[in-house]
């Protein structure tokens, strides 16, 4: 096999064992994912506020309506775009407690700087 078939399995095998333990049971118990839906639609996000528990596992549907935006948080190195019309979906593990702003990192339209949401995770009790 050559060198560059097995640095590709050896890629797709990291990805699917990455989405596996995204959703692999914990302590015995099924960790579901806290799922929300951010839609950016006329310089701001709606909604602009997601809670979260430390741990949680939050699977994001970020839609952008008029323009293309980005879902920003830097204290968790995120940097999702979708274009216009176009709704991505991804996930992170919620593991730092605090609050987080999020932003549209995109320089086109001046308005973007506008746009302000927050991440607030606390502390599982
Ligand atoms: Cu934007």
């Amino acid at each position: 096999m050559s060198t560059r078939r097995t640095a590709a399995l050896t890629f797709v095998a990291a990805v699917l064992l990455c989405s596996t333990l995204a959703v692999a049971p914990r302590a015995g118990r099924p960790v579901r994912a806290h799922e929300c839906t951010i839609t950016a639609n006329d310089f701001a996000f709606s909604p602009a506020r997601i809670d979260a528990k430390q741990g949680e596992i939050l699977r994001v549907a970020f839609h952008a309506v008029d323009i293309p935006h980005t879902f920003t948080i830097d204290e968790y190195r995120i940097n999702k775009r979708a274009a216009i019309g176009q709704t991505i979906v991804f996930e992170f593990v919620a593991d730092k407690t605090g609050t987080f702003p999020i932003y549209c990192s995109l320089t086109a339209d001046e308005r973007c700087r506008r746009m302000k949401g927050e991440l607030v995770v606390v502390k599982q009790p």
